[in-house]
């Protein structure tokens, strides 16, 4: 387990890697959680604002995980009980230019964030604005606090989303409610967000790093390579022309019969035992 731990590369000054996560009391195996990751964004004194550093070091520990042939699911969290992420750092935004943001490379953490081919979860408990809601949307599913509050306020700052706000926030809850959020820059509770299929699922604060544990936890028990493969494809929804999404989607469940776990899951099934799964 790292926790912080300065020899661990994924452990940083602003993230904390938990490495089997603990198991949520809500689940009684422990085992069920093996193969589960929790990432804590630990800048609690400025409710997690992304700064530059802090992006680059979560991308970098996002990487680390996912070359971990033991880890199968990422559940992301924010420490504290305010916010999830309240957005970029706001006084480092401020010293920026056009050219200054142009010329540096801090946004390429995005893409790496992005890159990622790991399922990762996304555990919010109160504030999830500006960078925060993007960072939220960047993940795979969303379960949500009670207490979530999902914006994009950068309208109130003279700016708007600039990591993704105004295409994924879109094409997750359409246009007309994506415009009216990003222009008018108000927040959206979570029982709103459930409406409007932002998120996977509201459950009571306290309970919401446990909720996502446990969804991970089930995930981690699935096949590595299946996970991977359905991950990228139900992704490539977003982006792709039907006809070329379902062209993709039959190229990748034909591959999937090159695996070990397809012959295991189908062998399973029909000597009625549990599935072993190899990753291979
Ligand atoms: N940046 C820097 N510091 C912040 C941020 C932030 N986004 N949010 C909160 N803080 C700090 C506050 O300055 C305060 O620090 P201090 O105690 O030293 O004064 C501390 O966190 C606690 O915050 P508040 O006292 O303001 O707490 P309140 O309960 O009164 O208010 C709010 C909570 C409503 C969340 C309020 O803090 C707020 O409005 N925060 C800013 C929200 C916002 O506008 N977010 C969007 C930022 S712009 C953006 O995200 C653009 C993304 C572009 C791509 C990403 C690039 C990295």
């Amino acid at each position: 387990m790292t926790d912080a731990d300065p020899a661990d590369p994924a452990a940083g000054r602003y993230i904390r890697v938990t490495m089997p996560a603990v198991a949520p009391a809500s689940m009684a195996p422990a085992d069920l959680v093996t193969g589960v990751a929790l990432v804590t964004i630990h800048r609690p004194e400025a409710l997690n604002a992304l700064s530059f550093d802090l992006l680059r070091e979560l991308a970098d520990a996002l990487e680390v995980l996912d070359a971990d042939p033991t880890c199968r699911a990422i559940v992301l969290t924010g420490a504290g009980t305010r916010a999830f992420a309240a957005g970029a750092d706001i006084r480092e935004l401020a010293r920026q230019t056009a050219a200054s943001l142009a010329a540096g490379h801090d946004f390429d953490a995005w893409g790496r964030i992005d890159a990622i081919g790991l399922p990762l979860i996304a555990a919010v408990r109160g504030f999830a604005l500006g960078g925060g809601c993007e960072l939220a949307l960047a993940c795979d599913m969303l379960i949500a606090g009670d207490d979530a509050q999902f914006g994009q306020p950068e309208i109130k700052l003279g700016v708007m989303p600039g990591a993704g706000g105004t295409q994924r926030l879109t094409r997750a809850i359409g246009a007309p409610r994506a415009m009216e959020l990003i222009l008018t820059g108000r927040t959206m509770g979570a029982d709103e967000a459930l409406g409007a299929g932002l998120v996977t699922k509201v459950v009571p604060a306290a309970t919401t790093v446990d909720a996502a544990l446990e969804l991970a936890a089930r995930i981690a028990a699935m096949p590595p390579l299946a996970v991977r493969a359905a991950k990228d494809s139900v992704r490539a929804a977003a982006e792709l022309p039907l006809a070329s999404g379902l062209a993709a989607e039959r190229q990748a469940f034909f591959a999937l019969f090159d695996s070990h776990d397809q012959r295991e899951g189908m062998a399973a099934f029909i000597e009625k035992r549990p599935a072993v799964w190899t990753g291979s």
